[in-house]
């Protein structure tokens, strides 16, 4: 059989993101989300998202969307941390409403979880995207319209995000952010015509190791953006605040490390003056931001700006995709296939029989 090209759906899942979108939020405007939180008040429960891997990192995107756009309380949590330190969590009287979020619904620790909240009484929701057993033992289930061949979570990842966030914009009557994330697949499209190409070459320079930096809300995309190029190409990739990065990691900088900077508007200029810096020791540098000073243009080897007209907590899932390209396109230049990387299952089962 003819091996397919290396990649492949990685790459295409990647780059059908912007039909994914859309198709995601044709959906969501389907759904009477009211269902989803039962008797809550999605205005005053302590809303706690939980996950694994990706969808932790998923989780915490999704925590810092309910603060900002409900003002609510939101924290993110890894599931194994509920399995171990379930109190606060399990205790019923506690106003916690646990949102599950798991790609695939098999995931040994987060079906662990919703076990727990079964026999504890604790109302939860889930968010998932594969029919699976998840959907199946959960009261309260958002399942997406997606399904996703590659190994390592892309338009899974956020789709799964832009759900949340239509839910936050839902609960808060915010018609304008629903407007504003229905914008991002044509603004994608077009950024994807415009910078893959320059992304693809600027990969192709060798380095050892990487360090990808974000803060506020960019801090889990950050970590999701370190995690897709560990995952895609076996590259050891590092994730700091931004800022943190001067509080000693810096002494790892050299001409063989890239440092990946995720500029947010809020803390630009002192973002981009932590990776001016790092230019100026040697590393090679990538920067991405909605607005790129002429500064940062010419010191960066290579700056993708985003343009776009969205709040900023609406441009997560844009920042995203160039660390998804950029893993899938270090691993076909170390000879790897982002399709099946190294160690990897799509799924992590850690029960027997489960
Ligand atoms: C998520 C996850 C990913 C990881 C790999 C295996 O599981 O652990 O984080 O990158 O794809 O699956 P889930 O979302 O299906 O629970």
């Amino acid at each position: 059989m003819l091996r397919m090209a290396r990649g492949k759906e990685t790459f295409s899942e990647i780059s059908n993101q912007p039909k994914t979108w859309q198709e995601c939020l044709k959906f969501m405007d389907r759904l009477d989300l009211k269902r989803l939180v039962g008797d809550k008040n999605p205005r005053t429960v302590k809303w706690l998202f939980a996950g694994c891997g990706s969808s932790y990192h998923l989780a915490q995107a999704a925590a810092s969307t309910f603060r900002i756009l409900l003002n609510v309380s939101a924290q993110a949590v890894a599931v194994s941390e509920i399995l171990f330190w379930p109190e606060p969590v399990i205790n019923a009287k506690s106003d916690v409403f646990p949102v599950l979020i798991s790609r695939s619904g098999r995931t040994s620790e987060v079906l662990r979880a919703a076990e727990l909240f079964g026999q504890r009484g604790v109302k939860y929701m889930a968010l998932t995207c594969d029919a699976n057993e998840l959907a199946q033992i959960s009261e309260r289930t958002l399942q997406l319209p997606v399904f996703e061949h590659g190994v390592v979570m892309t338009a899974s990842f956020t789709s799964m995000l832009l759900a949340l966030q239509y839910i936050a914009a839902d609960f808060s009557e915010d018609k304008s952010f629903k407007d504003a994330l229905y914008s991002l697949p044509l603004a994608l499209n077009e950024l994807l015509l415009k910078y893959a190409g320059e992304l693809e070459q600027f990969s192709r320079v060798p380095i050892d190791d990487i360090s990808i930096l974000g803060q506020g809300p960019l801090h889990p995309i950050a970590q999701e953006v370190a995690l897709k190029i560990m995952e895609s190409s076996s590259t050891y990739t590092q994730f700091f605040h931004t800022l943190e990065f001067r509080h000693g990691p810096m002494s790892i900088v050299s001409e063989k490390m890239m440092v990946g900077a995720l500029l947010s508007e809020t803390g630009y200029r002192d973002e981009s003056a932590v990776l001016l810096e790092m230019k100026g020791l040697g590393a090679r540098t990538l920067a991405i931001a909605n607005r790129i000073s002429p500064e940062v243009k010419q010191s960066a080897d290579l700056a993708i700006e985003l343009g776009l007209s969205v709040p900023e907590i609406g441009r997560l899932v844009i920042y995203l995709v160039w660390g998804q390209l950029l893993g899938g396109y270090l691993g076909l230049r170390k000879g790897l296939d982002p399709d099946a990387p190294q160690n990897l299952s799509r799924v992590v089962m850690i029960d027997p029989g489960a």
